[in-house]
């Protein structure tokens, strides 16, 4: 009997281009699907001749494997994923290996490897990004689960995935459990922000100066060449160019209401259980929410009957100060969702590889960036980094973008412009280089109303204060604890 080195369970985009990808690299690939036409199809058609078994059952499928048998599932996140598991132990032994490439939560990774691991066998969650062209010539991927799971998958996974300008493997092990998945979700966290603050220049090129889409796709064609040379820069340069059948821009065209898979979600969910302010992604979300409310937009327009004051700047010059918004904004994301996988690392007793994950990140990606670079070279130097705005480089490049970032702000909100994410960069910036925030104040209306009591500048930390603010309150203080 053929035997396969790995088995893949789910041949919908993603796992049919990873099976093709894995052949292609010299692999054995063993497939099944829940519905056996799509094996069928797949082997008679893409597979056709090439070292793919199909198989129509989960008994078959694990037969065909060599030991320790490696299975991979590719398939829809959520239910599914634990059905296919108890499917698989079924069938599976002590040693073997699951996978799961989709995009699962990453508590129900963390529960699915301690559970796996009671059964004997090994647990790998493998965050797998890059879409369907991706899967095919080389996604990012960032394994989590058992470490001794790594050691079986990594030959496989460090073939199949993208390679950096100097050959370096977009794939690293980032750490036990739900690591891997965690990572993914901030990289889908973080994407949701770089396509916020694309669309926000966007808009603002597009209301503000009264820009046609052709004319934009040349000014993102020009920004592809400098420091936010990246997919997602590229790929909007494309989409602004392209035209429809009767020879105008296409985008103009589409519905401005946004759709989400709820990773972006997961992410800010993330952030508000660590406490880290991750408001640039937040702002992403809720500004897809904000666009999915299209009829109550319609009303609240015709209501308000608000118009846009176009922005009298001298054009050229905005531009350019929009480009440095937008960078300046970019470095404040990847700042907060580093910052909350720090605190995630903390919290389950992650090792994270800071640089590792950024050139993970640097190709396959739909956030590869040129930009992921200096990142690893902030890691590099200094890999218990506590912000990356405490970088040398970063901090500079930030000193020299503050004129611009400021004026965009400042023009879009007197225009009528909304820019939450520009904003919310901004503020937080403001407030994290502030030596004094007006928490003081906030500290003493929690005191008043609820004897919350609060610390004082002239007191060491720790110590904690009541004051009976109305004459009439008694000297009793609520406990103090923070959450
Ligand atoms: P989908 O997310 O659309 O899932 C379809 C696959 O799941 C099919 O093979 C389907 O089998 C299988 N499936 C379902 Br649905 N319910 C099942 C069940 N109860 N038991 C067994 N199999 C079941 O496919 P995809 O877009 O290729 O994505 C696969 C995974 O990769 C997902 O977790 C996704 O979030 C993630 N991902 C997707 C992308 C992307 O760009 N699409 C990128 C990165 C990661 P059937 O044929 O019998 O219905």
């Amino acid at each position: 009997m053929e035997m396969a080195d790995i088995g893949l369970i789910g041949l919908a985009v993603m796992g049919e281009n990873l099976v093709m990808n894995m052949e292609s690299k010299g692999f054995t690939v063993a497939v099944y699907n829940r519905t056996g036409d799509k094996v069928k199809h797949f082997v008679e058609g893409r597979a056709k001749g090439k070292k793919i078994i199909g198989t129509y059952t989960m008994e078959e499928l694990v037969k065909h494997l060599k030991k320790p048998r490696r299975v991979m599932m590719m398939v829809k996140a959520g239910a599914p994923v634990d059905a296919l598991i108890e499917q698989l132990l079924e069938h599976l032994e002590p040693g073997d290996i699951i996978i799961d490439g989709g995009n699962s939560h990453f508590p129900d990774t963390m529960r699915r490897c301690a559970y796996v691991e009671r059964h004997g066998l090994l647990y790998a969650g493998v965050g797998v990004s890059g879409g369907e062209e991706g899967a095919l010539n080389g996604p990012s991927m960032m394994p989590g689960g058992s470490p001794a799971a790594w050691l079986h998958i990594r030959e496989i996974l460090q073939a199949i995935c993208a390679k950096v300008d100097d050959g370096s493997p977009c794939c690293d092990w980032v750490g036990e459990n739900g690591a891997g998945h965690f990572v993914k979700m901030v990289h889908n966290g973080i994407e949701y922000g770089d396509m916020q603050l694309i669309c926000e220049a966007y808009q603002l090129m597009r209301d503000g100066l009264g820009m046609q889409a052709p004319e934009m796709s040349e000014v993102f064609a020009h920004w592809n060449e400098t420091e936010l040379d990246s997919y997602l820069i590229e790929i909007t340069r494309d989409i602004l160019a392209y035209e429809d059948g009767d020879g105008t821009p296409i985008v103009d065209k589409i519905l401005d209401t946004a759709g989400q898979k709820g990773t972006g979600k997961w992410t800010a969910i993330a952030a508000l259980d660590e406490g880290i302010p991750l408001t640039l992604i937040g702002e992403s979300v809720f500004a897809r929410s904000l666009s999915a409310r299209k009829e109550e937009r319609l009303t609240a327009a015709k209501t308000f009957q608000r118009q846009v004051t176009p922005i009298t700047e001298n054009k050229e010059q905005l531009i350019e100060c929009i480009r440095q918004a937008l960078y300046a904004s970019k470095i404040i994301s990847y700042a907060q969702g580093y910052a909350l996988m720090r605190s995630a690392a903390e919290t389950y007793g992650w090792n994270l590889n800071y640089g590792g994950i950024a050139l993970m990140w640097r190709g396959g990606c739909i956030i590869r960036s040129a930009f992921l670079g200096k990142i690893k070279e902030a890691f590099d130097r200094d890999a218990g980094l506590q912000n990356l705005l405490l970088d040398p480089y970063f901090c500079e490049e930030i000193k020299k973008l503050i004129p611009a970032w400021r004026t965009v702000v400042a023009t879009a909100v007197s225009c009528g412009i909304p820019c939450p994410a520009f904003a919310a960069a901004l503020s937080y910036f403001d407030g994290y280089t502030s030596e004094r925030l007006p928490a003081n104040l906030l500290q003493a209306q929690r005191d008043y109303f609820g004897a919350h009591t609060y610390e004082r500048l002239d007191a060491p930390r720790g110590q904690f204060f009541h004051t009976n603010w109305t004459g009439h309150g008694g000297d009793t203080s609520a406990t103090t604890y923070s959450v």
